[in-house]
């Protein structure tokens, strides 16, 4: 049975590719950091009803001893890095925060396999961010990246850390540059999200009104449970590489809106207020991403489109309303 550790097994990735490994018969450890919340953190697990099935072991990325101790002990065949300060918007706010978990975590959990297992696969989860303001119309692993936020340039020194180790020392390591990606079980904050829980609480008649920023900014938005599928792909090649993961579609926030609320019999222009505050220091404007490389070589494909995966978020986010409102 291989074993595979996973950090940021408590986010959404996280909980989507626990439930794919255990399925192929992993033995699955996740590093979780110790919460006050610890009832509730698990939450994503609880809700895919694998909580039981993982072991979960206390942490943290920017705590390089930690790190080490847990690789020694769980000899893990492959080791997925999805831990991260990993919105955005918040990177403002605690652009050094983020420099140490997402940069500067990802250096001491490659440290950490060089060290204590270096046969272990490695896996970077590196971002469409990179590409920040495009240098070409479609981004592909020969685009030049150009980072706009603390966030992003964070996830390029992980992004080159990994190219680093592999190409210093061997490391088995790869990193996916994923497009964004969601589900149900994205956080409340990123804009699918809040859009679908908008959608439901007026639908519900639990708010009128949904506050969102820059509604003229497009994303090439995949499903989540189709990407980690691409993950786990890339540890299985022989040779470590790079591959861009994304849909090659990119839609905006307002056709999102439209989408979301329609599906819900709404009219998105009769509920959503766009306000300044909410606008970015420094936006992405565009992001469409072309992963013909992944398509080729690890025969990836995403196949949720998305219509069926705003559907799904909207579906999910009423039924969790109702069940509050019957409770
Ligand atoms: P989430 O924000 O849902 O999950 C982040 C995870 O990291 C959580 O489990 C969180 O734990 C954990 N974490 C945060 N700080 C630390 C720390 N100091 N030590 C240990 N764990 C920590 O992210 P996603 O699941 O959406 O994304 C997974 C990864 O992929 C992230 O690295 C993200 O930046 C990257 N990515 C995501 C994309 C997307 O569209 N979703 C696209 C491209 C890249 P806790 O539960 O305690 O907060
Ligand atoms: P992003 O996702 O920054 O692309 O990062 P997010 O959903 O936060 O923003 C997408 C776009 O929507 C615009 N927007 C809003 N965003 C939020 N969160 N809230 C709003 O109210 C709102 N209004 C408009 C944003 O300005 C932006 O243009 C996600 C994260 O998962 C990263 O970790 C990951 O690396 C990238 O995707 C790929």
């Amino acid at each position: 049975m291989p074993t595979a550790l996973v950090t940021g097994i408590t986010g959404q990735d996280g909980a989507y590719l626990a439930q794919l490994l255990l399925a192929k018969g992993y033995r699955v450890v996740g590093l979780m950091r110790r919460s006050a919340s610890s009832d509730v953190i698990g939450e994503r697990l609880r809700w895919l009803g694998i909580l039981d099935a993982v072991e979960l072991t206390d942490g943290n990325l920017t705590d390089l001893s930690s790190l080490i101790r847990i690789v020694q002990d769980t000899k893990p065949d492959e080791v997925f890095n999805l831990a991260a300060q990993s919105f955005v918007a918040a990177s403002w706010q605690q652009p050094l925060l983020t420099g140490n978990v997402t940069a500067l975590g990802a250096g001491n959990l490659l440290e950490a396999v060089r060290i204590a297992r270096p046969e272990a696969r490695f896996y970077q989860a590196s971002s469409s961010e990179m590409f920040g303001k495009i240098q070409e119309p479609m981004q592909s692993e020969r685009t030049p990246f150009y980072p706009r936020s603390p966030y992003a340039v964070a996830k390029l020194y992980a992004h080159w850390m990994t190219v680093n180790y592999r190409e210093s020392f061997g490391l088995h390591a790869s990193s996916g540059i994923l497009f964004n990606h969601e589900s149900p079980l994205r956080g409340i904050e990123f804009v699918t999200r809040k859009v679908t829980d908008g959608v439901a609480r007026i639908k519900l008649g639990l708010a009128k009104q949904l506050q969102l920023g820059n509604m003229h900014a497009t994303r090439d938005w995949g499903h989540a449970r189709d990407y980690v599928q691409a993950m786990w792909l890339m540890l299985q090649q022989d040779v470590p590489d790079d591959y861009v993961i994304a849909t090659g579609r990119t839609t905006s926030i307002t056709d999102l809106c439209r989408i979301a609320f329609g599906h819900a019999g709404l009219n998105y222009e009769d509920h959503v207020v766009s306000t300044a505050a909410l606008h970015r220091p420094a936006e992405v404007e565009v992001l469409l991403g072309d992963s013909s490389k992944a398509r080729q070589k690890l025969g990836w494909a995403p196949l949720v489109s998305l219509e069926e995966l705003v559907a799904e978020m909207v579906e999910a986010d009423l039924a969790r309303h109702r069940a509050r409102m019957r409770a």
